[in-house]
């Protein structure tokens, strides 16, 4: 897949670290240190085998509250633009917000994630404007109130429903077809059982005959399953992200890189030996 200047091969599963710059990550509140501190964190990521980071200035957790579009752009915009000059990597912007996505991407990001699929007002005109590729994700309701009863017939079918529906608008509206991307959003409006049920049948996703990502990491559906606060998913966290590397997801977004470089490295050996 073509990011501007950077192709990415999608045959084998790639990594995508996740780079949240919000007040509670990597600062004590001054300016200075997230942008250090994240600039740092991104160059151990790199380190690791990161092949995506992914920069978020909007909480998308269970419970978190509307963060407002000045915030946002202060949060993200100077961190794009310092890890484009610094590293030469492929940048994705996590947001929602038509005038993020524009900025983020004159800033140096080639990749729009939005866990809203481009249904917030101008989000769909922005992105084909901006002519790289976009991760359209599955959500039921929204952060502030999704976890708190999700409901489905068939979640996979529903999901898939969503997708396949998402992606004809968005090539109906002018989009090509090899800049989609498409994810099941695990967390986002499901149940423990819904989450398991999706990575059960992620294979299904592929029928879109679209690059499908899954993120998983440090979520509920491991901590609820295993009983684990956050800093204790890590076996967790590598068993999801190898199921779904063997079920084909070409991308992971993931916190812990280095541990799911060794998961893909792993598979990838498997799968060169399949008959
Ligand atoms: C921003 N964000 C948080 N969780 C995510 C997930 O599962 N997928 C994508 N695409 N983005 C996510």
């Amino acid at each position: 897949m073509q990011f501007k200047d950077k192709f990415l091969e999608l045959s084998t599963p790639k990594v995508m670290g996740i780079l949240n710059v919000t007040p509670d990550s990597f600062s004590d509140g001054g300016t200075f240190n997230l942008l250090e501190n994240g600039l740092a964190h991104a160059a151990l990521m790199l380190e690791e085998g990161a092949d995506i980071i992914d920069i978020g200035g909007e909480s998308t957790r269970p419970g978190a509250q509307d963060v407002s579009l000045q915030q946002e752009l202060d949060r993200v915009i100077p961190m794009i633009e310092a890890m484009s000059q610094r590293f030469d990597t492929i940048i994705s912007i996590d947001t929602s917000k038509p005038q993020v996505m524009t900025e983020a991407i004159r800033a140096g990001a080639s990749l729009i994630n939005d866990v809203r699929a481009l249904q917030e007002k101008g989000a769909l005109q922005a992105a084909i404007a901006a002519n790289v590729p976009v991760c359209l994700m599955h959500m039921q309701g929204q952060p502030r109130v999704m976890q708190q009863d999700p409901h489905y017939e068939d979640v996979v079918a529903e999901v898939k429903d969503f997708l396949q529906q998402r992606i004809s608008i968005c090539i109906e509206a002018g989009m090509l077809a090899e800049q989609i991307i498409v994810d099941p959003g695990f967390g986002f409006g499901k149940s423990l059982a819904h989450n398991y049920q999706m990575l059960a049948n992620f294979e299904e996703f592929h029928k879109l005959d679209v690059p499908v990502l899954a993120g998983m990491s440090r979520k509920s559906m491991i901590g609820n399953l295993l009983q684990r606060e956050v800093t204790q998913r890590l076996a967790g966290n590598v068993a999801v992200a190898t199921i779904a590397a063997q079920k084909g997801a070409q991308i992971i977004r993931v916190h812990d890189v280095k541990e799911t470089v060794d998961a893909v490295k792993v598979v990838n050996m498997i799968n060169t030996f399949k008959k």
